[in-house]
């Protein structure tokens, strides 16, 4: 059986087909945006973008909500991610965290996987950290250059490796159990 995930970001994509080679299982990307509803749950979006692509491709498919999630803005932006990075951006996020102390925020990664029938598998990781006062790094994507994981040195995602980020992300986690579950369906 062949997977594709379904996504327009290429971070994602090269994050998750970088992990799942080391289960050894190989997938293919295919790149078109599903419609993402409007809901303050990941794994709702997910489920709902999921049921798309099956539709479109009549193929084992799997897709990836995530969303980064700030205490002190009461969870802000969470699945609004996506649309708060196109238009406010990290500088806009670090000027909403101006002067604030408590800095506390995790990403939250869904993953919703359809092999076929009516049956719809959710694979979900959390990743706690902190917003830096200032981005740092260049690798990866998104909000990598202003978030600290707590599990780590204090470098932010986008000063670490992929490996290195898979190791501890949301979305390393959720690959993780949806490798773990590949596994025991074959
Ligand atoms: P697809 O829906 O096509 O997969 P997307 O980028 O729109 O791609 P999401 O709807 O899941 O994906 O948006 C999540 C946004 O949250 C993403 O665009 C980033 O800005 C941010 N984000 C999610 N995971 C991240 C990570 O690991 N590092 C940095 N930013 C991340």
């Amino acid at each position: 059986m062949r997977l594709t995930f379904v996504t327009t970001n290429v971070g994602k994509a090269n994050e998750i087909r970088s992990l799942l080679k080391t289960f050894g299982i190989e997938i293919d990307v295919y790149t078109i945006k599903l419609t993402e509803i409007q809901s303050d749950s990941l794994e709702e979006i997910a489920t709902r973008s999921c049921e798309e692509a099956y539709e479109i491709l009549r193929k084992p498919v799997f897709v990836e909500d995530a969303g980064l999630f700030i205490e002190r803005l009461n969870g802000f932006p969470g699945p609004y991610s996506s649309y708060v990075y196109r238009t406010i951006g990290v500088a806009g996020v670090l000027r909403l965290m101006e002067g604030e102390e408590n800095r506390a925020a995790h990403f939250k990664s869904c993953i919703a996987c359809k092999i076929s029938g009516d049956l719809i598998n959710l694979f979900s990781g959390i990743c706690v950290g902190r917003i830096s006062n200032e981005p740092r790094g260049s690798s990866g994507f998104g909000f990598d250059p202003i978030f600290m994981p707590e599990e780590g040195d204090g470098r932010t995602f986008a000063e670490m490796s992929i490996e290195e980020k898979n190791a501890i992300s949301h979305r390393g986690k959720a690959v993780r159990l949806l490798a773990e579950w590949l596994k025991l369906m074959r």
